[in-house]
């Protein structure tokens, strides 16, 4: 008798402390079951009007987390101009993943009103776009909460940059509980896209000397990337990240770093460092290992700062905190 009480007590204080702390696959299924089919029916009609909805998509997710966690903060339009998407790094996140996030929420907001966070919806359009440039399915954990802090000046420091040698970026993967072999494997994300002529142009030239700078790129490459992004470009112009298959989710990715046509400098230092090298090899050679390191990662990724109770809330805009 007694013990049934303290059962049925802890059972109930599990519920309370435990909700929204435990993200779960099937977390909707009885509150809005179709969740995963509208989003994924909104990503495919964005998709087949504009390509850009993957790479805007997958990058946007990873921005979300690594700044105030999976929160959807990102998302949120500061009349200001401060918050999160108005920082620097910003400028580059290209507006059709906005748009999917903003579409995938009114779709969701027709049939589920006030139960589906923007955080869940970024992470499951995130999944989505990847399957359909045809990388891995996996399932998405779900039950984020939409976090209330959007701030720009939060991002410098958080998000990876270009220049950054290995140690720089496991410190900065290491922080949002990311391990070497996620942040390798996450990096495989750039098999998709595009990069501006300033994020990497420091690898091309040297005014004081005509060959080129950085002699981990492959000479040949570079000769390309010059023609590509002479000096004073518009700022304007970017160029594939892979420029084998820019539009497919694959390995070729890593088999361009082994040959030295890796575009960014965080990207090729993942060979060059004999620390990384051999994940680089292995997922060059087999592509089910990239998966496999992709998927788990992806699902860590999701998890990064999760917002639960008073912390957050259900968006009904995801562009603004509810009022
Ligand atoms: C490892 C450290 C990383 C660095 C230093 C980095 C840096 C960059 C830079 C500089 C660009 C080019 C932006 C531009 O000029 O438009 C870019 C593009 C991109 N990044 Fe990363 N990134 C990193 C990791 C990731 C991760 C983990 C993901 C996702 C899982 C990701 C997804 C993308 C995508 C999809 C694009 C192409 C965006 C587009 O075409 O709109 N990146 N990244
Ligand atoms: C894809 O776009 C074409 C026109 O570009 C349109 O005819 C077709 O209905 C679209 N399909 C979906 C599923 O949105
Ligand atoms: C999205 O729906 C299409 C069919 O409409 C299906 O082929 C695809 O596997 C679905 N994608 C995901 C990630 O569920
Ligand atoms: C640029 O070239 C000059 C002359 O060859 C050299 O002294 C200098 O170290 C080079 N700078 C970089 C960043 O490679
Ligand atoms: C550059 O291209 C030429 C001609 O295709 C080839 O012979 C040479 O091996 C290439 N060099 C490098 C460094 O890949
Ligand atoms: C890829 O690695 C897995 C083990 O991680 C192995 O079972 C599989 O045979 C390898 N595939 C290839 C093509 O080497
Ligand atoms: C990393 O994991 C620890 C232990 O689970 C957790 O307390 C912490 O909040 C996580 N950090 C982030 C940024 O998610
Ligand atoms: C696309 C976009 O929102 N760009 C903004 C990024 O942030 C700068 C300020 O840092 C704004 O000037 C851009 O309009």
């Amino acid at each position: 008798m007694k013990a049934w009480r303290v059962l049925c007590f802890a059972i109930v204080i599990f519920m309370v402390v435990g909700r929204g702390e435990q993200l779960a696959q099937n977390f909707y299924s009885s509150s809005c079951p179709n969740v995963e089919s509208i989003v994924n029916q909104t990503v495919f009609t964005k998709f087949n009007q504009t390509f850009v909805t993957i790479p805007a998509t997958l990058r946007l997710f990873f921005h979300d987390c690594f700044v105030e966690g999976a929160d959807a903060s990102i998302m949120i339009s500061s009349p200001n101009g401060d918050a999160e998407k108005d920082a620097p790094d910003n400028i580059s996140l290209a507006g059709d993943g906005f748009d999917t996030v903003i579409k995938a929420k009114t779709a969701v907001e027709a049939v589920c009103p006030g139960v589906v966070s923007c955080a869940d919806i970024l992470a499951i359009a995130a999944r989505d776009v990847v399957v359909l440039a045809g990388g891995p399915f996996f399932n998405v954990e779900l039950g984020r909460l939409d976090g209330l802090i959007s701030k720009a000046s939060e991002v410098a420091g958080n998000l990876p940059e270009p220049s950054n040698n290995l140690d720089q970026l496991n410190a900065l993967f290491a922080k949002n509980n990311l391990t070497q072999l996620d942040m390798i494997a996450l990096s495989g994300a750039h098999t998709l896209g595009f990069s501006h002529c300033s994020r990497f142009s420091n690898r091309l030239y040297n005014f004081s000397s005509s060959s080129p700078v950085d002699p981990s790129m492959n000479a040949n490459y570079s000769q390309q990337m010059m023609q590509a992004c002479p000096p004073n470009v518009d700022p304007r112009i970017a160029v594939d990240l892979d420029p084998v298959t820019p539009q497919t989710f694959d390995n070729v990715y890593y088999k361009n770093l082994v040959a030295g046509t890796g575009l960014l400098s965080s990207d090729e230092v993942l060979f060059t460092n004999p620390a990384s090298q051999p994940t680089v090899n292995d997922f060059a050679s087999n592509s089910s290992d990239f998966f496999a390191a992709f998927v788990t990662a992806m699902i860590k990724l999701g998890r990064v700062g999760v917002k639960t109770g008073s912390q957050g809330e259900i968006r009904k805009d995801c562009t603004a905190f509810n009022s």
